[in-house]
């Protein structure tokens, strides 16, 4: 189930975010990963991640996508506002943020389904957006391939600055969701999953 939300974007509850301000050169402080950890691997291939990722979190978190391990940095200022907005609005905790920065339409994420084992089961994925408006595209796990067993259309959302998508179970086991490239959109775009992760066994 989906829901999305106009996300209360004033100053006082954004903390002033924009993809200005989330970028690396405005200093405050959303480090990206680079080298091994902006590479993923596809079908057995690495790639460069076609966009910036981050992750903050609770210490001791590890979360495995892509091939990728990631241990999120400590918790800054900015997003610990934003997690808290949005636990007060949606009544969900979140130790997890997954930060996604595109620098323009050429920039996207691929189908995927964030259906890792670490995801704590009932927890619903709070998706928040500020920049570039993009088309958010949800495509149905029996309709992907060449042969599909049902032809269910794409649902496609535009997710536009200040909106909030609640991603709630079962959503992403039934649903790969993606970003496509769209060439036409030359603002960056910031994207903030929070998400609540297992901790360690
Ligand atoms: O940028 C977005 O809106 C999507 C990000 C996404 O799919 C994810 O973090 O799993």
């Amino acid at each position: 189930m989906l829901f999305l939300f106009s996300f209360p974007c004033s100053p006082e509850y954004s903390a002033g975010v924009s993809p200005a301000s989330l970028g690396p050169r405005a200093g405050t402080a959303v480090f990206f990963c680079t080298g091994a950890l902006a590479r993923v691997q596809v079908f057995g291939k690495w790639h460069s991640v076609p966009r910036k990722q981050a992750t903050y979190g609770d210490a001791g978190l590890t979360y495995t996508f892509s091939g990728l391990t990631l241990s999120p940095k400590p918790w800054i200022p900015v997003l610990e506002c934003i997690r808290d907005r949005v636990s007060g609005l949606t009544g969900h905790t979140f130790n997890f943020v997954l930060v996604n920065r595109y620098k323009d339409g050429c920039d996207h994420i691929g189908e995927h389904r964030d259906d890792e084992r670490e995801l704590a089961p009932r927890s619903p994925i709070a998706s928040v957006s500020f920049g570039a408006c993009r088309d958010f595209c949800f495509r149905h796990k029996d309709s992907r391939g060449k042969n599909p067993r049902q032809k269910l259309e794409v649902v496609r959302l535009q997710l536009a600055h200040g909106s909030l998508l609640m991603m709630n179970p079962p959503t992403n086991a039934h649903w790969y969701h993606s970003l496509p490239v769209r060439k036409k959109v030359l603002a960056p775009r910031v994207n903030l999953t929070f998400r609540k992760i297992l901790p360690k066994k």
